[in-house]
């Protein structure tokens, strides 16, 4: 179920470094945690270098700043929790002397905790999303990034088969080109991260990973810099997606996805595409014109249909002729029925293990689009809308309930119950039942 309502994204702030400003936005454009927190491991494409480079050690922190009484209390259980963890880490491989250069000026950080909680307000319409992740200003960046690593991508995509557009779409919404790659240490924050408890197996679980990473001698402590919840590297992988996923395409012995040079990061996300079963030269998707009338039950991610068959119910590209054959594709319709619509392929499925949200999916690919010098994406968003807040979705998800559609349990995320509720309400109102919670809707329930 695609057609999702009310296409707010979440977006985490500040998890590439909060200056994605010189691109028209102070705050990161991954929506969530990645790539692929949830994929199962994959044997290593490269074998673990055995010659270790001895990890170099963090400057004792004892000139820092006078730390605040509630701080030093964190602390004291924050290093009750350590020397527990090395206990568990120990038992996992992890040597002593590997924890002992990871750990060292290591502190509790309050800042990752505050980032942390204050994630899940933050919330764009698809089209105020887009408008920053495929900016003028990001496109021709992305040309010029293209140009610039030429050869290096060409090698890359020969390898992979990965078009290199692509790679290159990841990379910029990643982290900008590389120019925001994160500064947080990356040992300190999933160790608060993992202390803190909210979330504490999976970050203690990403530790465990980075300290591997340390270990096998591809970087050290110091140079282990990323976002503050733990994504690393010009196209910020986790740490189990790098363990499982990350190459060494340089050849120098070790997987460098942190190094200016961004070779084995790129090759790095191209074999992660790879894995996930990319098809060369197919599309992402392509936007589309619906016919009048047009079923809106259609658009909806388990029907898909040949390009042929999409165009005998009417569903043809912006030419006004039948899509070419790229295989069996679905429709997708991110604003509902008053915004683009998109037939979207395998690739789709894809980029998706990079990142789940529609938001981001279209992001790169209308990217890479555009840095091969594709054409914009020609229909009007419903920009009188504005993404519904937390409590309006709640809200929305009350009054559907008690108008007699029930969605089933009031929790502020529109998923296919309170979809299947908006749709019914449409219809019941005479309205196109495109399924789309925006605030407009939310406004006639009141
Ligand atoms: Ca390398």
């Amino acid at each position: 179920m695609r057609l999702r309502s009310f296409w707010a994204v979440a977006v985490a702030t500040g998890m590439v470094g909060t200056s994605v400003g010189a691109l028209g936005t102070t705050q990161s454009l991954r929506p969530v945690l990645r790539p692929a927190e949830q994929i199962s491991p994959a044997p290593q494409p490269v074998a673990v270098v055995a010659s270790a480079v001895r990890p170099k050690l963090r400057p004792e922190q004892a000139t820092g700043p006078i730390v605040p009484a509630t701080q030093v209390a964190s602390n004291s259980g924050f290093e009750r929790w350590i020397r527990g963890f090395e206990q568990r880490a120990g038992a996992q491989g992890i040597r002593a002397s590997t924890l002992q250069a990871a750990f060292r000026g290591v502190r509790y950080d309050p800042d990752v905790i505050r980032r942390d909680r204050n994630q899940s307000e933050f919330t764009k319409t698809i089209w105020e999303y887009l408008d920053s992740a495929v900016s003028d200003t990001r496109i021709r960046n992305g040309k010029a990034a293209l140009r610039q690593h030429r050869r290096t991508l060409d090698a890359i995509e020969a390898h992979y088969g990965v078009d290199k557009e692509v790679v290159v779409a990841v990379w910029g919404l990643e982290s900008a080109y590389g120019e925001y790659r994160g500064t947080n240490d990356i040992i300190q924050s999933l160790a608060t991260l993992a202390y803190d408890g909210r979330r504490g197996a999976f970050f203690e679980e990403q530790l465990i990973a980075a300290l591997k990473i340390l270990q096998n001698g591809d970087t050290s402590p110091r140079n282990m810099t990323g976002s503050w919840a733990g994504a690393m590297g010009h196209t910020q992988f986790i740490p189990t997606s790098y363990l499982a996923y990350a190459v060494d395409f340089t050849g120098d012995g070790r997987r460098d996805i942190w190094a200016d040079d961004p070779t084995d990061a790129l090759a790095s996300t191209a074999a992660y595409l790879r894995r996930f079963g990319w098809v060369k030269g197919q599309p992402w998707g392509v936007e589309v014109q619906l016919p009048r009338g047009f079923d809106y039950a259609q658009a909806n991610r388990k029907i898909t249909r040949s390009p042929a068959q999409w165009a005998q119910l009417g569903v043809v590209g912006m030419d006004g002729r039948a899509v070419p054959n790229y295989g069996q594709g679905s429709i997708l319709l991110p604003a509902g029925g008053q915004g683009a619509a998109f037939m979207i392929f395998k690739n789709f499925a894809v980029i998706e293990r990079y990142n789940t949200a529609d938001a981001y999916v279209i992001g790169v690919g209308h990217l890479s689009d555009r840095i091969k010098g594709g054409p914009a994406i020609q229909a009007s968003w419903p920009r009188g809308d504005r993404a519904l807040t937390f409590a309006e979705r709640k809200e929305m998800q009350q009054r559907l309930t008690q108008a007699g559609f029930s969605t089933q349990g009031v929790d502020g995320r529109i998923g296919p119950k309170t979809i299947a509720a908006v749709r019914a309400y449409q219809r019941s109102q005479g309205l196109a039942p495109d399924g789309y919670a925006s605030l407009s809707l939310l406004k006639r329930l009141r």
